[in-house]
């Protein structure tokens, strides 16, 4: 799917602005048919999470519909253009209603979706735009949510009532088996594009190198009669040319996109049709697992970086272009190379700041919360695998073309170990879907819980072993000699399986200006030594090729008593304010270079 562009031939329209809004008070899901601006209407921000935008616990606290309303107007001069409107991300369930009439369902809340406007509306009219919103998760949802209540009742906490007493309670609330907040609305950009009525439907970059040559296969799917393509360079000057549909382009003395801070050099492919143009960057590099390191353009790469979320003051988990590139900025600040975009995809932006920019990425799935400890086989009872291969297709059809993007992850945290045999067969044949849907095939994985890693026998089949473990936080609170020795004896199995290894969640909950002569659990102190230790662990293994604290900053979550003011496992605070921690691995990540610190 492409991103949407002006150009000569395509114009965009932005719809982002205040709407109207309000939230559903569950009387009657009809209000959509009568415009309900007339009704309680507040403004709102779109794109933005609606949840802290007012100062009303009900915006926090809501579960189910939430509607918003307004009008645009198509100019005449774009008459003879084929109309598109597009949604950036609508978080989770959308409908999309124009003029009152339903014209698109959509479920997911983090990946774009199109609605052609071809027989519904014509240039030159005015037109209102309704959308419903429902954020409720569940067990056919991903992220997947608790049905019912269950979370919190018929636990064995004195006083609290049992699960068929709850059925009678009556105020559902949504229970994330996930731990960031639920954030949902509107949550990222909504545009009007215009295309001819013959255009460019998607362009797919295959890269490789062969001596110091780039080699560029490329497909335009249109329907256009004639396609000619040209590759320029950084100044703009052409390299290369070539007319078809499909084809491969030998790019001469190619220079390669690097991950930071070497140089990430982009082209691009300039293509036309006699109807169409649009321009494409991207960069030649290689991926390439073998043995236990992980190959980028051949040499062996070392991951520094971090969990993150789109997370922020105010917008909750909207598009935040200014966030995204201060995120950048410090993580190049802090000597980073790379982050995994815990747990769902982010905005493309963020994708592209990262082409430009060197920043390696593991693209994430919104798949997180799959378990349900012992209670039920989740992989019998959630009824979410063809939602599951939904997200994969469309987060690979969006991304397939970033050189930042090197690794696939189909999920985060599944339970892989109370049922081990289902879900040795849920993520083999899911890992095998997702090989088959990338044109680069890129390395695959999910990021394993820390769990009993002998019973597992899903992690050790992916192409890198990510694990999260939290030696020395979760277990063996406080105590890091206990966690050191633990970890190891997990690193010794890993020995065992020869395949790269990345750390891709291990952290502690820091309260900044906590600070304590004695490092102690929450005090900035102890944050760096449970960092320092655990890493002085992960020096002493060549198959552990990457390291990624976990969080970038802190985040909000849903509250509870494991969470003062959200998650505090940040080396940022949320307003991005660096803790010691942060300086401590600026420190050791820019004496750590991005290749070869492994052999
Ligand atoms: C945590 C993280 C959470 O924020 C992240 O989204 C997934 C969790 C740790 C799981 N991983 O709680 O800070 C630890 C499992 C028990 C050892």
């Amino acid at each position: 799917m492409l991103y949407p562009v002006t150009n000569e031939k395509r114009t965009v329209i932005d719809l982002n602005g205040v709407w109207g809004f309000c939230l559903d008070d569950g009387t009657n899901e009809e209000r959509i048919n009568n415009s309900f601006i007339a009704l309680n209407r507040e403004n709102i921000a779109v794109p933005a999470s609606y949840n802290d935008l007012k100062d009303d616990l009900r915006y926090r606290e809501h579960y189910g519909w939430a509607y918003y309303e307004r009008t645009f107007t198509i100019p005449e001069t774009l008459r003879s253009q084929r109309l598109v409107l597009r949604f950036d991300a609508v978080t989770h369930h959308a409908l999309v209603y124009i003029n009152g009439k339903l014209v698109k369902e959509h479920q997911g809340g983090f990946l774009p979706f199109e609605i052609s406007l071809d027989g519904i509306v014509t240039a030159g009219s005015t037109c209102l735009l309704q959308v419903a919103v429902d954020n409720r998760v569940s067990h056919s949802t991903l992220p997947v949510g608790n049905e019912d209540g269950t979370a919190f009742f018929g636990s064995d906490n004195a006083g609290v009532p049992s699960v068929e007493m709850a059925k009678k309670w009556r105020k559902k609330r949504n229970l994330p088996n996930f731990d960031f907040f639920n954030y949902a609305g509107i949550n990222r950009s909504v545009r009007l594009y215009s295309t001819p009525e013959k255009y460019i439907r998607d362009v797919t970059i295959v890269p490789s190198v062969d001596g110091a040559d780039g080699i560029v296969d490329y497909t335009v799917d249109t329907d256009c009669d004639s396609v000619f393509v040209a590759i320029t360079d950084r100044e703009g000057r052409t390299v290369a040319t070539a007319e078809g549909k499909e084809g491969r382009i030998r790019i001469e003395n190619a220079k390669l996109w690097n991950p930071y801070p070497e140089d990430p050099y982009l082209y691009t492919a300039v293509i036309k049709t006699e109807s169409d143009r649009y321009d494409l960057r991207f960069g030649i590099r290689t991926v390439r697992i073998d043995g236990r390191r992980f190959l980028i353009n051949g040499k062996p790469f070392f991951f520094k970086g971090f969990g993150k979320h789109e997370d922020s003051p105010v917008h909750g988990r909207g598009f935040d272009l200014a966030f995204d590139v201060k995120d950048m900025s410090l993580i190049k600040w802090m000597g980073a190379n790379s982050f995994r975009t815990s747990h769902y995809p982010y905005a493309e932006e963020m994708y592209s700041l990262a082409d430009e920019e060197g920043i390696v990425i593991i693209d994430e799935t919104p798949a997180v919360g799959i378990g349900a400890g012992t209670a039920q086989d989740p992989y019998k009872t959630f009824n979410i695998r063809k939602h599951h291969e939904d997200v994969i297709r469309d987060l690979i059809d969006r991304d397939k073309n970033h050189p930042s993007v090197v690794m696939w992850s189909m999920a985060n945290e599944p339970d892989t170990e109370h049922f081990p045999e289902s879900a040795e067969e849920y993520w083999t044949s899911l890992y095998d879907y997702t090989h088959s849907l990338d044109p680069q095939d890129r390395p695959v994985t999910f990021v394993c819980c820390q769990n009993n890693y002998e019973v597992d026998r899903a992690t050790r089949k992916m192409d890198v072993v990510c694990i999260n473990r939290y030696y020395g936080w979760y277990n063996l609170s406080g105590d890091m000699d206990a966690a050191c020795y633990a970890l190891n004896i997990e690193l010794d199995f890993w020995q065992t399986i020869g395949k790269p290894l990345i750390m891709t969640e291990y952290g502690a909950d820091t309260l900044p200006g906590f600070h304590l002569s004695q490092p102690e659990m929450f005090s900035e102190e102890f944050q760096v030594m449970y960092y320092d230790r655990i890493n002085t662990e992960f020096d002493k293994r060549d198959f552990v090729i990457g390291e990624h604290p976990w969080n970038f900053a802190d985040f909000n979550t849903i509250q509870g008593v494991y969470r003062a003011d959200g998650n505090r496992k940040g080396l940022l605070t949320r307003d991005r304010r660096p803790k010691m921690a942060a300086h401590y691995f600026r420190k050791r990540w820019t004496s750590i270079p991005t290749f070869g610190y492994k052999p």
